[in-house]
């Protein structure tokens, strides 16, 4: 998703990368960049001016060397080019932010949502999602099924309440879609459901007959949270949506679908400065559990191409057990790590969704992301599923034998056996030196102890993470001894396990 505004900033990222002045010059050719793939991303033409010119306001005269202060207030110094993409991060942040997921509850302490929107952009499918979602915060949620005029709606939304295992109300034949809400409500109350979420009816454009119907629901239900849900596929349509409900209904917030199916997106960035109200979900695929609370940093920054570190840890969050998983990263930083454990890592990156939206929350990853070959893993499992658990601890013991009896146990070829051992081997070197103090982890916010070094590592302007990611760095005595031993370490390492292989 997204790929055609990431695109713009990569390029003009690319632009700027060795400049060491941002001059009106430079910045002008790097935002043409910029605003060629934010209109092509289809964001409403008045946002994009804006933007641009806020942008440029902040990085002009910046030099090599400017000093500025990191998250925890130190003095640091940023390249041109880092400025110009901290500038742009900002602005994006303040354009999409800002961060409210919180639904209001109303007098009775009921968490009470009614959904409005035009027909198709998800709005059923969103309310089984926020029922679904709600659950999972302990609530006892009812979905109301008041879109009334074509029968596979009720059908729908009964069906999708039934596979997460909330109730639904539907109305009696004739009843009116603001008396269905009424009596809903009227029955959360009786059986002390806590939670109600309302799925009306859409039109395929706006007309005044469907907003005197959200009208008077309105008025039967008072809900605590009126939300808009608009489908990124919408581009600059959605923006024309948004105002046309806005003037008719006061909205709490936004919830933006299907951010997982277009590369252009516009909508994301303009629905917020158009309404004035935050966006407080985005859904991401269609199966119940791809909603997610908007993080606009979150956001940004994948669209500067980036990644996403919060959400992807957020991500872990959910399949992991916290303690397992520190232990697991002590382990691998160690380079103590075996094939068992990769095999685990894959099952949980299975668990967490596609492995391609989990590659596009990592920084190096998110532009290859498109390429990963789902099979690929597959292939792995039954290459380690079919080694002995010594074979798995330590795969430098597979020698020419060893392999082909691997490859003949899952009916692969020896050639897959080896290359997964030699891509291991090397994955293992590159993650213990990420986890050696001063590593890539220790620059990453509240990595540092992860990481074992207790600080964070030295600034290294053209750090991988493009630039960001040291923005958090600082510096403490001692370190480039200890980098020293790491690397005599490490050096060892390899010297053992090339005796291993001549074995
Ligand atoms: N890819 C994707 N599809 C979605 C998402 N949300 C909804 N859909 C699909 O969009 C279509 C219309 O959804 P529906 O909830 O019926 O829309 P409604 O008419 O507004 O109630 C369905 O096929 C959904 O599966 C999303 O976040 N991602
Ligand atoms: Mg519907």
């Amino acid at each position: 998703m997204l790929e055609t505004l990431t695109q713009g900033f990569t390029a003009a990222r690319e632009r700027l990368a060795g400049v060491r002045e941002l001059s009106e010059e430079n910045i002008d050719e790097a935002l043409r960049d910029v605003r060629m793939s934010l209109l092509e991303a289809d964001v409403d033409f008045a946002v994009v001016k804006d933007f641009l010119a806020r942008v440029k306001q902040k990085s002009l005269g910046v030099r090599v060397g400017t000093r500025t202060r990191d998250a925890s207030g130190r003095s640091i110094h940023v390249t041109p080019g880092q400025h110009f993409v901290r500038s742009c991060e900002e602005e994006l942040t303040e354009l999409m932010g800002p961060v409210d997921p919180e639904l209001a509850r109303s007098t009775g302490g009921v968490t009470s949502v009614l959904l409005l929107g035009l027909q198709g952009v998800g709005k059923t499918t969103v309310a089984a999602k926020l029922a679904n979602y709600l659950k999972k915060k302990k609530k006892r949620p009812l979905l109301v099924a008041a879109d009334v005029y074509r029968p596979a709606a009720v059908l729908q939304l009964q069906q999708l309440g039934e596979s997460i295992g909330v109730p639904v109300h539907a109305g009696a034949e004739g009843e009116s879609p603001a008396a269905i809400c009424a009596a809903a409500a009227e029955r959360a109350r009786n059986e002390s459901l806590n939670a109600i979420v309302y799925d009306t009816a859409g039109r395929l454009a706006i007309d005044d007959l469907l907003m005197t119907e959200l009208e008077e629901i309105n008025r039967a239900t008072s809900p605590a949270n009126t939300l808009l849900v608009c489908d990124a596929l919408m581009g600059r349509d959605a923006v024309n949506v948004a105002k046309a409900f806005s003037e008719r209904i006061k909205l709490d917030g936004l919830v933006l679908t299907k951010l997982d199916g277009d590369a252009r997106g516009g909508a994301a960035l303009a629905v917020k400065a158009v309404t004035g109200v935050p966006i407080k979900f985005v859904g991401t695929g269609e199966s119940l559990d791809r909603l997610e609370e908007f993080r606009p940093e979150g956001l940004a920054s994948r669209i500067l191409g980036m990644g996403d570190i919060v959400g992807l840890v957020k991500d872990f969050d959910e399949v992991t057990d916290e303690k397992e998983a520190e232990a697991d990263a002590a382990k691998l930083l160690k380079g103590e790590f075996g094939l068992d454990d990769l095999l685990k890592q894959l099952k949980m990156i299975q668990k967490m969704g596609p492995l391609r939206d989990v590659l596009a929350k990592l920084p190096m990853f998110g532009s290859m992301a498109e390429q990963v070959d789902e099979s690929e893993t597959v292939k792995v499992e039954s290459l380690i599923r079919s080694m002995t658990p010594g074979e798995r601890a330590t795969p430098d013991l597979i020698d020419k034998s060893r392999a082909s009896r691997i490859a003949r146990g899952c009916g692969r070829r020896s050639k897959d056996v080896r290359d997964l051992v030699e891509r291991f081997g090397q994955m293992r070197e590159v993650m213990s030196s990420l986890g050696s103090p001063g590593g890539l982890l220790s620059r990453i916010p509240g990595m540092g102890q992860l990481a074992g070094a207790g600080a964070a590592g030295p600034l290294d302007p053209e750090a991988l993470l493009g630039g960001m990611g040291s923005m958090a760095g600082g510096s403490k005595p001692g370190k480039a001894r200890d980098q020293k031993r790491q690397k005599g370490k490490r050096k060892q390492a390899r010297r053992a396990r090339r005796k291993n292989r001549k074995r």
